[in-house]
């Protein structure tokens, strides 16, 4: 590991997040809750500092070949088609998807990526900022990864499996990639069937978007809103690095999930599964 100082990654005078009894840690962590409360998502602009996002970059483009890509149809679980529902249910509409992901066990041991993944004082500061103790995303493969968007890439909505994102835009593409999402779509005791059937035939009317920079992180809740990305255009690949966080300990995605996403399985990914809900993956 190569261990860098907090002050490497984030503008910590803008940004003090190693600095919790501070106004300004306490004005932010405000501002954070309320937008996350509302509407499960919140951007810090520019946190991290420019060399470090140029480094990430950097290593992004080293570890980018190690992805595994997939151009598929998918539904918004994740899950097989299953024929026991009707066919106009959300269960069965699949979408195109067209991504790789570098997974978490592909990150080399002195990656900086990595390190701030890792780091306490950023996980704190996101936990301070949504009000609960949370934990790294006990999954291997799918607790830090990196999305990679190839010019023509897109990816579908979706439901993370894990409650909390932070997202990292390390390299931006020259249009699209545009972020979208429908906060508190479905809950966690309601599938909100019919609301996501009405998004999926092309109601776009509760649909919010957000356009990254490179140096922002989005905080954002992934269980319960829909989201996608919108297809990368122009010659650069998109670099998206998601760090994930649970609610609960040990939580472990789902083995369908897995190896649409990364073309693996563990062992991990065969045992009881802990989860915080029982909503479809
Ligand atoms: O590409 C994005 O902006 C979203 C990525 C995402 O939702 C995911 O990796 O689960
Ligand atoms: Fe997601």
């Amino acid at each position: 590991m190569s261990l860098k100082n907090l002050s490497y990654f984030i503008d910590i005078k803008n940004f003090p997040i190693n600095e919790p009894e501070s106004a300004k840690y306490k004005k932010i962590v405000k501002e954070a809750q309320e937008a996350l409360e509302f509407d499960g998502c919140y951007v810090l602009p520019s946190i991290v500092n420019k060399e470090a996002i140029n480094d990430m970059r950097a290593e992004s483009t080293k570890i980018e070949s190690l992805a595994h890509y997939t151009s598929n149809k998918v539904n918004v679980y994740f899950s097989k088609d299953d024929p026991t529902y009707p066919e106009d249910h959300p269960r069965r509409f699949f979408m195109e998807r067209s991504n790789g992901f570098v997974s978490g066990d592909k990150f080399p041991e002195n990656s900086i990526i990595k390190e701030l993944y890792y780091s306490e004082e950023l996980k704190n500061f996101i936990a301070d900022c949504l009000g609960i103790p949370i934990y790294h995303y006990a999954d291997p493969l799918a607790s830090l990864t990196m999305n990679v968007n190839k010019p023509g890439d897109r990816f579908s909505w979706h439901y993370d499996t894990n409650e909390f994102t932070v997202t990292m835009l390390v390299q931006d593409c020259d249009e699209g990639g545009v972020f979208q999402y429908v906060p508190n779509i479905r809950n966690k005791e309601d599938e909100c069937y019919d609301e996501v059937l009405q998004l999926l035939k092309g109601d776009m009317s509760r649909v919010k978007e957000i356009k990254l920079n490179e140096g922002d992180l989005q905080l954002f809740k992934g269980r319960y809103a829909l989201h996608r990305a919108t297809r990368a255009e122009g010659s650069t690949t998109r670099n998206l690095v998601v760090y994930t966080y649970t609610e609960k300990e040990n939580v472990i995605g789902s083995s369908y999930r897995s190896e649409e996403l990364y073309g693996k399985t563990l062992d991990v990914h065969k045992e009881k599964r802990v989860r915080s809900d029982s909503l479809t993956d």
